[in-house]
């Protein structure tokens, strides 16, 4: 089997309302969809997005489809798209750009589990489980509405863990409204917040311990990214969970972090890790560093999200769940299925290879122009 065609499409899918980290605001889903064609007419599908541009990471869609496109896909066209050999010799030779990477590799996955009629997950070592506890990300901006919010969709049982955006406002005003949604929500729904980054260290030695008293579960990202050393010293100071996000990109950030200590949970994510291998590897090195590894979204829609949600069932040990709420924030989407919710849990869909399809007239609706396909000659 040949690669006749890799083809990247930047999609713009609006927000069902605005996304408010501490550095951004967001209100559509902008994603890279990467379409592999093959002789046999076998295709797969892969995807990656950005939050606000080359803000939250290095990387926006613009980039990352220009590096698919100028770097990566010319050196696989004619190439068999089920020998990872060849994607890494190829691969290697682009430094960084993870989340390009990761779009090309998760649409390698999808054709090569197709190939054989089986489900992704299968090439990730098989599911060991069928649905994951997955998070909702409250991100108004108003701190009122964050809690309207986290508890109608509480009380219509669909999410009970939530994970509150912090950092835009004044630290002591953030922890009293994580307090008031803890007690609005009561003792079966679960608060977790994201600084995002927001916080210098001698402000999170003050609040996160704040944030711990105020019955938050879990404390992510407080600092900044390249404050390893600070980010471990500040798992002393709460008894829940401190999770590195931005601090662990690549696998030598995370072999840093364990050298140093490491915290309590660590984010994973298919987009920063550069694929679903490096991502699957770098899990198993969190859980033999004695860290809990989460299901980490970067807001992708149906595609992305069913490729993390293969290689999240796949992973033995995540006892904080996902955070695979993307699909559900877009207010559309370009594949002709979803992905089910269950009592709080993202459900594992069928394969073969992701289980997903294009529906053409949505991404002929959504798809920004200028578009372009990288063709044997
Ligand atoms: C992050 O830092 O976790 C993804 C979803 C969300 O709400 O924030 C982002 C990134
Ligand atoms: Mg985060």
């Amino acid at each position: 089997m040949k690669i006749e065609s890799i083809e990247t499409i930047i999609v713009d899918i609006p927000l069902i309302r605005p996304h408010k980290l501490s550095f951004v605001a967001i209100d559509k889903m902008s994603s890279v969809i990467v379409r592999i064609r093959t002789d046999r007419g076998v295709t797969g599908l892969g995807e990656a997005t950005a939050i606000g541009g080359p803000s939250w990471a290095a990387e926006s869609v613009e980039t990352m489809k220009a590096v698919i496109d100028l770097y990566l896909a010319p050196a696989l066209i004619g190439t068999d798209p089920r020998s990872f050999a060849t994607y890494l010799q190829v691969a290697h030779r682009v430094r960084n750009n993870e989340f390009a990477k990761s779009a090309l590799e998760m649409a390698l996955h999808d054709v090569a589990a197709r190939a054989q009629d089986i489900p992704v997950h299968a090439l990730l070592g098989g599911a060991v489980r069928d649905r994951i506890a997955c998070a909702w990300g409250v991100a108004t901006g108003d701190a009122e509405a964050d809690i309207a919010e986290a508890k109608r969709l509480k009380d219509a049982g669909s999410y009970s863990v939530f994970k509150v955006k912090i950092g835009r406002d004044d630290p002591g005003a953030d922890v009293a409204r994580i307090g008031r949604m803890c007690a609005a929500l009561g003792q079966e729904a679960e608060v977790r917040v994201d600084v995002n980054q927001a916080w210098d260290l001698r402000t999170a030695r003050k609040w996160v311990p704040a944030l711990d008293n105020a019955g938050c579960a879990l404390i992510e990202q407080p600092i900044r990214a390249t404050d390893t050393r600070g980010l471990v010293s500040l798992q002393d100071k709460c008894r829940v969970p401190v999770m590195a996000d931005e601090s662990v990109m690549t696998e030598h950030d995370l072999l840093e972090l364990i050298r140093l200590g490491g915290v309590d949970a660590l984010a994973i994510k298919v987009a920063k890790c550069g694929g679903l291998r490096p991502a699957r590897r770098m899990a198993e090195m969190a859980i033999c560093a004695g860290m809990s590894p989460y299901g980490g979204t970067m807001l992708e829609g149906v595609i992305g999200t069913a490729a993390s949600l293969h290689l999240f069932c796949a992973v033995e040990q995540m006892p904080l769940g996902c955070e695979l709420f993307g699909p559900d924030l877009a207010a559309d989407r370009i594949t002709t299925s979803g992905l089910r919710m269950q009592d709080g849990a993202r459900l594992l869909n069928d394969g073969p290879g992701l289980g997903v399809e294009i529906d053409e007239a949505k991404l002929a609706r959504y798809r920004r122009p200028e578009t372009s396909a990288r063709t044997a000659a």
